[in-house]
């Protein structure tokens, strides 16, 4: 088995410790940051998720994988951040109301970063008027929306009404995505962007600060 492999079956079994381990070995032997995260971490997830959907797996056991997933994502940190980038803009994250996941939101937060963008983290649970009072508050020009849960994607759609009534709609570029967020759905819901992963969110992000 490869370390990759083995990262990925780690955090499956959600071995933080030995996540902690595996992580800085597999970049002392040469691995990219990028690969370590996509081919195990991302790859180990997507196994737990699998499980999850049939009932092979429950909510402790994603739980306990979850929190392996952050040992290792805050390891990765440091070598996914660009060094030393001049700061291009300024977005507010957060998942949205009624929504607790976070791991993708983490990442797309940590790409933005490394783009260069200076992010405030509202966290999980974010209703529309959060979004809205950090954009005007800390002057983002980006809102980015998360969500993985079919029944709070809908609240996206409260963000964008949210910021039309609050008169900052021109102001801000809405971003969306999550599991099950779509291109068609971005569109009708008269967001920005979409992004099916955190890399092109960061590319977006990066484009619509130029
Ligand atoms: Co939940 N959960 N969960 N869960 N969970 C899903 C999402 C689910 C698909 C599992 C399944 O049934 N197969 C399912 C949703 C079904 C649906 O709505 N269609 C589900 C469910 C049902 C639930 C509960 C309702 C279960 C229950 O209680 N019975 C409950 C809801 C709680 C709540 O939020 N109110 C729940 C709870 C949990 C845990 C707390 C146990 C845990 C979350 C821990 C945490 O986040 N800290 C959890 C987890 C871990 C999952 C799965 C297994 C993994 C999600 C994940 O982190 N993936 C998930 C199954 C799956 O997705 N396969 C599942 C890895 C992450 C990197 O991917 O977040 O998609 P993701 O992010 C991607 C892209 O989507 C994109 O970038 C990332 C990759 O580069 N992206 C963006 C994300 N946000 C973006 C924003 C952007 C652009 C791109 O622009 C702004």
């Amino acid at each position: 088995m490869s370390i990759i492999e083995e990262i990925s079956a780690k955090l499956q079994a959600g071995k933080a410790k030995d996540i902690r381990e595996l992580v800085p070995k597999a970049l002392e032997e040469g691995h990219s940051a990028g690969d370590i995260l996509e081919k195990g971490l991302l790859a180990g997830m997507s196994v737990v998720g699998e499980k999850f959907k049939n009932n092979e797996v429950y909510v402790p056991e994603v739980l306990i994988a979850a929190r392996a997933m952050k040992t290792g994502v805050e390891l990765l940190q440091p070598y996914l951040k660009s060094e030393g980038a001049e700061p291009l803009g300024k977005a507010c994250i957060g998942t949205v109301e009624g929504d607790l996941h976070d791991i993708g939101k983490n990442l797309v937060k940590m790409m933005l970063e490394g783009k260069g963008i200076e992010v405030v983290d509202l966290g999980v649970d974010v209703s529309p008027a959060a979004f809205v009072a950090a954009a005007k508050e800390q002057g983002c020009t980006i809102i980015a929306c998360s969500a993985l849960l079919t029944t709070t994607m809908v609240k996206m759609r409260e963000v964008v009404e949210a910021c039309e009534a609050a008169g900052i709609r021109d102001q801000v570029k809405i971003m969306v995505g999550g599991a099950p967020v779509t291109e068609a759905f971005c569109r009708s819901i008269g967001a920005d962007g979409y992004c099916a992963d955190a890399a092109s969110a960061a590319d977006m992000a990066a484009s619509f600060c130029r």
